[in-house]
């Protein structure tokens, strides 16, 4: 459906633009043309929303998804996790107005999990998200009053077979989406979720991934109902467990010199020394589900599997469960990331700062 409808796209801008040269005499008919050149540029971009619980890792994911000039990122929608919403919004707001980019619209989404019992919030990125470095007022006009499911769900619509979905938060959000519109994953062009894992080692419990043990319900609708023309693209714990900067490239990193940069050297100070002088890997998580949306050959090795979550599980709440052996006979419904290429994933990461 997604194709067709690009296709066809394609094909009628290709059509107006033929029909414009003969009108090129006077400096109104050019404007035209130049006009529907940019028009086409941007018909053509692919459409992205990004569902996020920006923290520090999340920032960094998301200064990769705006850096790439084929894309046009429709909607940045905020969910419980990393932080509270109210921390959020600060959040966001500076982060595009570093990134010069206040005209993406912010959606605020759920304040609490499906069933409004889990606040795993960890204080890893600070009580606010991104460190608690920053005290400057920051203006937030990009914030709107439209709840951030309605939105998935208008948007989605509106573009049908346009849109990726990246989720690099836990899923409410896109769970509540898909109450309001069961037949959203339908309509999306694809969906990379960086989520869950795949040996059952926990990052927050025993046996569950930060964004599944936040809210195991609405990760269970996803997984089960979303149902993307293609598998949801799911970048688990371990991938990202192997998919870290050297020290090395990260002082590299700081010499670019960037306002983006030098945000994001700001508000990864003090995980980042910690990590360095505990002689531990400087880990990434959020930046693995953009980089894998960005360039498929990013993704070394993969498989396809259906997978599902454990919710009621005494220690075992919020874990993945993958079912190898196809015990439970139902179509794959997730490409399983398992490693990526350190080489591309670094290229993203420099030239996204610059
Ligand atoms: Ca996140």
């Amino acid at each position: 459906m997604g194709k067709l409808v690009l296709e066809s796209q394609l094909v009628d801008t290709k059509i107006r633009v033929r029909k414009v040269p003969a009108l090129l005499k006077t400096q109104k008919s050019k404007k035209i043309h130049f006009g529907l050149i940019k028009h086409w540029q941007l018909r053509m971009k692919r459409k992205v929303i990004i569902d996020t619980d920006p923290g520090i890792d999340d920032a960094k994911a998301i200064i990769m998804a705006l850096a790439q000039p084929d894309w046009e990122v429709i909607a940045i929608t905020l969910v419980n996790g990393n932080c509270k919403i109210k921390h959020q919004v600060n959040n966001i707001a500076r982060l595009l107005h570093v990134c010069e980019r206040t005209e993406i619209p912010v959606y605020k989404g759920s304040e609490c999990s499906l069933l409004g019992n889990y606040d795993l919030q960890t204080g890893h990125h600070g009580v606010d998200g991104f460190g608690d470095v920053f005290t400057y007022d920051v203006n937030k006009s990009m914030i709107r009053d439209e709840n951030a499911s309605i939105a998935i769900v208008d948007l989605v619509k509106k573009y049908q077979g346009e849109v990726t979905l990246i989720t690099i938060g836990p899923l409410t959000n896109i769970a509540m989406a898909i109450r309001l519109a069961p037949s959203l994953g339908s309509q999306l062009k694809d969906c990379f979720i960086m989520g869950g894992n795949i040996h059952g080692h926990g990052n927050v419990k025993p046996c569950a991934e930060f964004n599944f043990a936040c809210d195991p319900e609405s990760a269970h609708i996803v997984l089960n109902e979303l149902r993307p023309p293609s598998p949801i693209t799911l970048v688990p714990l371990e991938c990202c467990n192997v998919s870290h900067l050297n020290w090395d490239i990260y002082k590299r990193l700081g010499k670019i010199g960037s306002k983006k940069n030098n945000f994001t050297q700001q508000i990864d100070r003090y995980t980042a020394r910690e990590k360095m002088e505990a002689g531990e890997r400087m880990i990434v998580y959020d930046e693995c589900a953009v980089a894998a949306a960005i360039d498929g050959n990013t993704i070394e090795d993969y498989f396809e599997v259906y997978v599902t979550v454990e919710l009621n599980g005494q220690y075992t709440r919020g874990q993945c469960v993958i079912d190898y052996e196809m015990y439970l006979k139902k179509s794959p419904n997730c490409k399983v990331i398992k490693k990526m290429s350190q080489k591309k994933f670094e290229e993203l990461i420099f030239h996204s700062l610059k």
